[in-house]
């Protein structure tokens, strides 16, 4: 109790407010960004759309091959999602639409052991991320960024987003999706980064060193 005057009112409200509510949302060692890097291994691949598949195999009853137009007939949501890359940029509110995951593994006939998931993608990339982190509300296969396609550099024309993990864990360029029974590190994974990736646990990397080539360091490009 006390008297409530202006200057007690600014204090008590306006700075501490913001602080806290970033503070939460910036996991440790990660610093914000308002534009939005580019980051990838090997080049921006190049698509005949009517030739596009995604491809569903491993543990699943029968092996699947979806189309875009067969994507795009599916129930859109929205996510607005916090991303954070371990080379130490974070960026708060992005806003994707796509199709949830779990609506696409819902028509399809998993094997009750696929219990883990390798991501496939272009160009020559993969990464592995457990079943169960999957199925939140907030994974996507993204088509669309801040309400318009993606842009080839970002994963035109599909992205899986995983926001809860560092963001190598979220490949552009989605080509398959392989259900195994047993866990299996992809690139970066080999390559000394940590297999689990949580950035509020600051999972960077699996050993002591940083294994980071230098390049992915320093090469930025932004929108
Ligand atoms: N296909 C593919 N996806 C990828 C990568 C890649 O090299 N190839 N790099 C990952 C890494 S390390 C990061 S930080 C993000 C960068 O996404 P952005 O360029 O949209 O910011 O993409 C991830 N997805
Ligand atoms: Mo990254």
């Amino acid at each position: 109790m006390g008297v409530d005057n202006k200057a007690d009112r600014i204090k008590r409200m306006k700075v501490p407010a913001v602080d806290a509510a970033l503070a939460d949302r910036v996991p440790p060692g990660q610093v914000l960004t308002e534009r939005f890097p580019i980051l990838h291994e090997g080049e921006v691949p190049e698509y005949d759309m009517s030739a596009w598949t995604l491809r569903i195999f491993g543990e699943i009853e029968e092996e699947k091959t979806i189309r875009y137009d067969e994507l795009l007939a599916l129930p859109m949501t929205e996510v607005v999602c916090d991303i954070h890359c371990v080379t130490r940029w974070s960026k708060l509110d992005t806003a994707w639409e796509g199709v949830r995951f779990r609506d696409l593994l819902q028509a399809l006939n998993i094997r009750p052991q696929g219990k883990y998931v390798m991501l496939h993608a272009d160009s020559d990339y993969e990464t592995n991320v457990p079943l169960e982190d999957l199925l939140g509300d907030d994974i996507l296969l993204a088509m669309k960024y801040d309400g318009v396609p993606l842009t080839p550099k970002h994963g035109w024309p599909l992205r899986l987003i995983v926001p809860h993990l560092y963001f190598w864990k979220s490949p552009k360029w989605i080509r398959g999706i392989e259900f195994m029974k047993e866990d299996r590190e992809g690139f970066w994974e080999r390559n000394g980064f940590h297999n689990t990736a949580d950035p509020f646990e600051e999972q960077r990397f699996s050993g002591e060193a940083l294994p980071i080539p230098e390049d992915e360091w320093v090469r930025k490009e932004f929108d």
